[in-house]
């Protein structure tokens, strides 16, 4: 299989290809405005104005080029130290969204009451007066009868603004249920650097110093986190490092890559431990960073343990103890079989990428880590770079800088009796529980667990949801096991949704109330971090409301709090109209614009805010807008970028950390031992309260949980096999997905030109949705290219068309994830009116299963096995 490559380079060839008619379409789009009168011809030269990309999880500080109130071409912002001018396609692609003409375009309640998939619920246009009204009503009733705690908030995406809406409504309301979608996102990776090097959080790459890429699931240059910079150095990276990418899929990076690895499915876990074990027999390990033997005559043999006082370390913790719990036997040749990976190509990446460090990075994605079971995974495959020294250093995985923030005025002085009381019942998605440790930031229920949600509301455990509140978020489509979301959805008696368009979720709303979009609309801010900086990047409205939305995060709580507060409850408008105190004015809000841009100003002022500026040895002069370049320079070097004031920061529109300083955290490390450990007594710690809140043992809630470790080898990162729905008679295919270079998550799908160019995803097409199916496992079944067919697994069927491709391995079938739509639009849904979707939702066949260690949703590992029907 590694021998295909050549044939797919031609077919990356004729992706790139196809990127540039990319910019064709959009010039397209700006002229035919021009034709249509759109732009005054005198005014054409426009306006860049800085605003912030959330198409993705890399948040890039951009610039929107407006001509009479239009936006016509988006890139980077040319301050932004991580970007600069640089946006990944799906950038260019919030134009579409923006004029979506299916946008949601004011507020509508649902006239008919039954509420079913494929029901038409005959939305009716209201005010905003009577929406809010209408939700404030039941949120009293609620209260009224003591059930606060009966109303939930959904989240999904959000800005940093997140705390008004979901921490501190519900807290000063009285619900335990504020629940955001982060673990159907990417928790079981954080699992990974958090048990070894105490951060729970996404790393940054340092592309331009390194040696060694050893990806794990990732494909940077079409996803992942820091894509506009991983395109624009890539050419960089290939020409100065070796790339090896472990994928069962040939992905954009695998096609470039020196080495791909088709591993099967969920066994990841053996190619990390035998990675780890040559490293360790071959005397390959970092020793500045891992330290070494005492008597140089000792090492690591093949299946013998070694005395733990033999061995020195510097800054880790239990090499030895890792070694002789989980490595000394996982040999290549026995990852070999587990992984279908030859033990050669094993050996040489081991080695090669030993050889790299610490210049070296090994880096885990969701791929490698959503899995049952797959925190370990991320465990194994992060602890690499702890071997390698490439852990906080020049070339390898990074940390972040901080980004100095404030975090919302304190609440509980707007707390009564009935939020105290209510706000502290049992929370809906069972965290924290014998079966759901969850164990974010080393807390027994440190994180939400999302999915498990709809069976909660199902079977009223534990106990009946009476209303909610759902914003940025689309858990019918986007939470495997969908079909629970449906009757979940179903069940709920009161439902609003604030979003922008009518999406599967919007299906079920009782009300439905329009949101800005984030990138032209809206007040907000983001940080994120990449290319050595950590940044703060504000979302800004770029443009006049095209249609009657709001706010999401500010604007419509403040609307809300308005509203409770006519009808007795005023405790959070109190909370929002004093507390918020604009930091230059001292003005407090008086409407919810206000709101917006007053709680901005006061959570972003330690950035902007001269007065605030720390430097090592003195207070900067705040009348002195004039510093020389010099004095700019060292502060930078201090802490970040500073600012006159605000509107200085608003005109540029992100504030640049100074660059990453290296190995500050060596020795430093936020675990119990202050060392990167491979033995991790901070997981042992994590596991051993969690069992004693549930007075068991932790073999017993390791059991309860799917893992396999027993003993000690559940505080060492080690291999686990994957777990599979299906036996392997009826489903004989494993199945896997990936994401698209064009979805904007689970939002690009009522847009031309996702469909117009979806072909630079390898092996996809154009204006279509296809399973792809390796040739040899095609000619089995008698598929041909083009077919219709159903693909089944235990728990669901959707149907696709077939395409056959090598570049999936034998025995396994992939689908991109992101069509299936019967909502969203009249071109996401195949017809809208009835609910019949356009291509198949992968979520259909995905089983609701986790990773429950990290509280993660498995949508990885081939967590499914499937059968193909032809039809
Ligand atoms: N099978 C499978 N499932 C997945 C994934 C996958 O790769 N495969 N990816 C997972 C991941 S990583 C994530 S993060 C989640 C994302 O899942 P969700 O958090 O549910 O987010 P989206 O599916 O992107 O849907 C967001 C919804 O918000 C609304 N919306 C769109 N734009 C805006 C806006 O600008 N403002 C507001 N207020 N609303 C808007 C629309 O109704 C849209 O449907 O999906 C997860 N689900
Ligand atoms: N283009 C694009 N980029 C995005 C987003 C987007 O929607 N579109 N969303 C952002 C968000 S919210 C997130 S959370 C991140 C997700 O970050 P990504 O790193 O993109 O994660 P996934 O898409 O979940 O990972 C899928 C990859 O894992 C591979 N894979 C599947 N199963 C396995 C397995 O068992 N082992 C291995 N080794 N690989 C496997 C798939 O083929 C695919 O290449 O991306 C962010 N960036
Ligand atoms: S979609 Fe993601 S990578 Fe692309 S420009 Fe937007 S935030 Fe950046
Ligand atoms: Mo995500």
């Amino acid at each position: 299989m590694e021998m295909n490559r050549r044939s797919f380079i031609k077919a990356t060839a004729i992706s790139s290809a196809t990127i540039v008619s990319g910019s064709l379409s959009l010039k397209y789009f700006s002229e035919k405005a021009r034709a249509q009168g759109d732009i005054n011809p005198e005014t054409q030269q426009g306006e860049w104005k800085p605003s912030t990309c959330q198409g993705c999880t890399s948040w890039c500080p951009v610039q929107v080029y407006i001509v009479n109130q239009r936006a016509v071409k988006v890139m980077g912002n040319t301050n932004a130290r991580a970007n600069r001018w640089n946006v990944c396609p799906r950038g260019h692609m919030a134009l579409q969204q923006m004029y979506d003409p299916d946008r949601l375009k004011g507020p509508m309640k649902r006239t008919y009451p039954v509420k079913g998939k494929g029901i038409d619920p005959q939305f009716v246009p209201i005010t905003w007066d009577e929406a809010m009204d209408t939700i404030a009503e039941k949120m009293i009733e609620l209260r009224n009868e003591n059930e606060s705690h009966k109303f939930m908030l959904l989240r999904g995406r959000y800005s940093f603004m997140r705390d008004i809406i979901y921490e501190a409504l519900p807290k000063i309301y009285g619900t335990p249920n504020n629940i955001s979608h982060s673990s159907i996102c990417a928790e079981a990776e954080k699992f990974g650097s958090y048990y070894t090097e105490g951060f729970w959080d996404y790393r940054d790459y340092d592309l331009l110093n390194t040696r060694y890429v050893l990806a794990w699931g990732a494909d940077p240059i079409s996803s992942n986190r820091q894509v506009p910079h991983a395109i624009n150095v890539w050419g960089q990276v290939l020409d100065r490092a070796k790339v090896a990418v472990v994928d069962p899929r040939l992905s954009a990076t695998a096609a470039k890559a020196k080495i791909w690895l088709p591993v099967i499915p969920g066994e990841d876990g053996a190619l990390a431990v035998a990675i780890a074990h040559v490293i360790l027999t071959e005397g390959l390990w970092n020793k500045e960073f891992v330290g070494d033997f005492i008597d140089q005559s000792v090492q690591f043999d093949v299946g013998k343990e070694v005395d733990e006082a033999s061995f020195k370390e510097n800054y880790t913790f239990g090499v030895v103890k890792w070694w002789n719990i989980e490595l000394k036997d996982k040999t290549p040749e026995w990852a070999s079989e587990r992984t279908g990976i030859s033990p050669e190509t094993i050996y040489n990446v081991a080695r090669e990428f030993a050889a790299a460090a610490p210049h070296s990075i090994s880096w885990v994605s969701p791929g490698a880590s959503m899995q049952v079971r797959g925190g370990y995974t991320a465990m194994a495959a992060h602890a690499l770079n702890g071997l390698v020294g490439s852990v906080d250093n020049v070339g390898g995985t990074l940390q972040g800088m901080k980004v100095p923030d404030n975090t919302i005025p304190k609440f509980t002085d707007y707390q009564d009796e009935i939020a105290l009381t209510n706000g502290k019942k049992k929370k809906m998605d069972h965290r924290g529980t014998k079966v759901y440790p969850s164990l974010k930031d080393g807390k027994s229920g440190g994180g939400s667990i999302i999915n498990q949600v709809a069976d909660s509301i199902l079977t009223d455990d534990p106990y009946d949801i009476k209303m909610a509140i759902g914003y940025w978020n689309n858990f019918t489509f986007s939470c495997s096991g969908a079909s629970r979301w449906e009757q979940a959805m179903e069940k709920i008696p009161f439902f609003a949704h604030i979003t922008t368009n009518i999406s599967e979720m919007s299906q079920y709303a009782d009300i439905v109330l329009p949101s800005g979009h984030q990138m032209f609309e809206k007040w907000g801010y983001v940080k994120s971090k990449y290319n050595r900086v950590s940044y703060a990047t504000l979302n800004q409205p770029v443009l006049d409301n095209l249609w009657d939305v709001k706010m999401d995060e500010t604007e419509i709580p403040w609307m809300l709090a308005e509203k409770l507060a006519e009808k007795g409850f005023d405790n959070l408008y109190r909370y929002y109209s004093t507390e918020f105190i604009d930091p230059e004015t001292g003005d407090r809000p008086k409407n919810g614009l206000e709101f917006s841009l007053i709680s901005l100003k006061m959570l972003t002022q330690p950035m902007w805010d001269p007065t605030l500026y720390k430097t090592k040895d003195e207070q900067p002069p705040i009348e002195d807008e004039s510093w020389d370049i010099d004095e700019k320079e060292r502060r930078r070097r201090w802490s970040g970028d500073f600012f006159t004031g605000w509107e200085n920061f608003r005109e540029v529109g992100v504030w640049n950390s100074s660059d990453y300083i290296y190995r500050s955290k060596w020795g430093n490390f936020n675990t119990s031992t202050s060392q990167f450990e491979f033995y991790s007594e901070t997981l042992k710690d994590a596991l051993k309260k969690h069992a004693e809140k549930h007075v068991t043992t932790i073999d017993d809630v390791l059991e309860t949980t799917k893992y396999q470790a027993r003993g000690e080898v559940a505080f060492v990162p080690h291999y686990e096999e994957a777990y599979r729905w299906g036996n392997e008679e009826e489903f004989p295919f494993i199945f896997f997905e990936h994401r698209s270079r064009l979805n904007r998550e689970g939002r690009s799908q009522n847009l031309t030109w996702y469909y117009a160019h979806k072909d630079v995803d390898p092996g996809d097409e154009r204006w279509d949705d296809v399973v792809k199916i390796n040739p040899i496992d095609a000619s089995k079944i008698g598929v041909n290219n083009g077919d219709t067919v159903k693909i089944i697994s235990p728990v669901g069927e959707i149907s696709c068309h077939a395409k056959l491709w090598e570049g999936i391995r034998p025995g396994t079938i992939a689908k991109c994830y992101g069509q299936g739509h019967w909502a969203y639009g009249a071109l996401a849904a195949k017809d809208f009116q009835q609910g019949i979707p356009r291509g198949g939702n992968n979520n259909l066949i995905l089983p609701a299963d986790y990773d429950r260690l990290s509280g993660s949703t498995a949508r990885h590992g081939g967590v499914t096995r499937v059968k193909i029907v032809k039809i």
